[in-house]
């Protein structure tokens, strides 16, 4: 019943910080292009093979806008679409199975939703079928107003490979839909072609494979650089448009491309051995947030996926009376900076916990355990709050519950 949310309640009472308001606003009223690049790890930022650079663009684009270099992915089996749960509702997937699938029918106050109200328009653009991690059914509960999905595009053999429709075509299509859309709109853009196994038509290859033990790494340089190559195009035509003006662009990695599998090979290629805490570190992704009022800015706060949307709706100024979030604004320069894994680790701005064992963030080496146990107790606990909210469904017990709390503080000044 309505009680089971009371305890969650309090948790985010008692966790909740004041935040500064940094950079509250400056993109209001704006569209939002959310791109999630598939695959991508930061370890391919700012680094190249044979010579050349893996992700020229980017690099490049990265100077322009705040770039965060400690943010980390967060999913587990649900991979993309976990990803896309923490995005939308600032809590935690589940640890098995994709929370996508098993927990769709839950009442949820999603970003989708938020924006709406807002006046935003939202939608998803993803050339896949609309079925895939069970979306259709999951965006409703969400709250996105529209999906364009595979029906939507022009997809043809010639303009696909592998997954499916190339980037370079899902991009362009997508950019001119964006430019017909009722504004302002949120669009969320997921892309295809850097997925596992990594696979390229021959005209498509803008670097010459890798020469590490795994065949898998060596592709996917190449998809690397091909989406790099995708990406220099759609971005060099949205500033050439009319939507440059009145919108901000947030470009994330959704998860891991390389999984630990393939340490030997990525040793072999940064030229290190891979430990736990470099395999750890190795689950950073990229996250830029870039436009034309965007301050360029480095950022080396230590965050995750779950942190995205209180940085959202800072800078859109919009008020998020959700009190069940466990992410806390990325811009805030006060922010708890803890990133916990659904495994139970985490990195903090000291310390990076795996498995009991406790390393320094910064240099690697192994420290005192006890060091980590504030880290490790408090990533059981949240993880375990938060599971508690999607196994009850808690979120339908959100306004009688608010209640309860204000009635209970009443009585006891009586
Ligand atoms: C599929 C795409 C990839 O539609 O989002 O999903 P993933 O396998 O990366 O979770």
């Amino acid at each position: 019943d309505s009680n089971e949310l009371v305890p969650v309640i309090n948790y985010m009472n008692e966790n909740k910080q004041e935040d500064s308001d940094r950079l509250e606003g400056v993109a209001e009223g704006k569209n939002v292009i959310l791109l999630s690049l598939e695959s991508t790890q930061t370890f391919v930022v700012d680094n190249k093979l044979h010579g050349e650079e893996l992700t020229p663009y980017f690099n490049d684009l990265k100077e322009e806008g705040i770039y965060f270099d400690n943010f980390y992915h967060q999913v587990k089996q649900g991979r993309t679409s976990d990803s896309e749960f923490l995005l939308a509702n600032s809590m935690y997937p589940l640890n098995r199975g994709a929370v996508f699938f098993t927990h769709s029918g839950n009442e949820y106050e999603g970003l989708p939703s938020l924006l709406s109200e807002n006046g935003y328009f939202t939608n998803v653009m993803h050339a896949n079928d609309k079925t895939f991690w069970n979306r259709n059914v999951m965006y409703d509960s969400l709250g996105y107003d529209e999906f364009f999905s595979k029906e939507d595009y022009e997809v043809t053999p010639e303009k696909s490979h592998g997954w499916g429709y190339l980037d370079e075509y899902f991009f362009s299509d997508s950019l001119d839909k964006m430019k017909e859309m009722d504004k302002p709109f949120y669009s969320k853009m997921i892309t295809l072609t850097n997925h596992y196994p990594f696979s390229l038509p021959e005209e498509e290859k803008f670097i010459e494979e890798g020469e590490t033990s795994s065949g898998t790494l060596n592709r996917y340089f190449q998809t690397i650089r091909y989406q790099d190559e995708a990406l220099k195009q759609f971005v060099e035509e949205f500033k050439q448009s009319e939507l440059y003006d009145n919108t901000i662009l947030v470009i994330y990695g959704d998860h891991f491309g390389i999984s630990e599998n393939h340490q030997e090979a990525m040793g072999e290629y940064l030229g290190k051995e891979i430990n736990d805490y470099e395999q750890f570190q190795l689950q950073r992704v990229p996250m830029l947030i870039y436009g034309k009022s965007i301050e360029a800015e480095k950022n080396h706060t230590v965050g995750g996926q779950v942190d995205l949307r209180p940085t959202l709706t800072n800078l859109l100024g919009i008020e998020d009376s959700n009190p069940v979030q466990f992410g806390h604004d990325l811009l805030d320069k006060d922010r708890r900076e803890l990133m916990i894994t659904r495994d139970g680790d985490f990195a903090s701005d000291e310390y990076v916990g795996i498995q009991g064992v406790c390393y320094d963030r910064e240099t690697g080496e192994e420290v005192e355990a006890d060091s980590c146990e504030p880290g490790f107790e408090a990533a059981q606990e949240e993880l375990s709050v938060s599971d508690s909210v999607i196994y009850g469904d808690l979120l339908r017990y959100l306004d009688e519950t608010e209640m309860v709390d204000t009635k209970g503080k009443q009585n006891k000044e009586e």
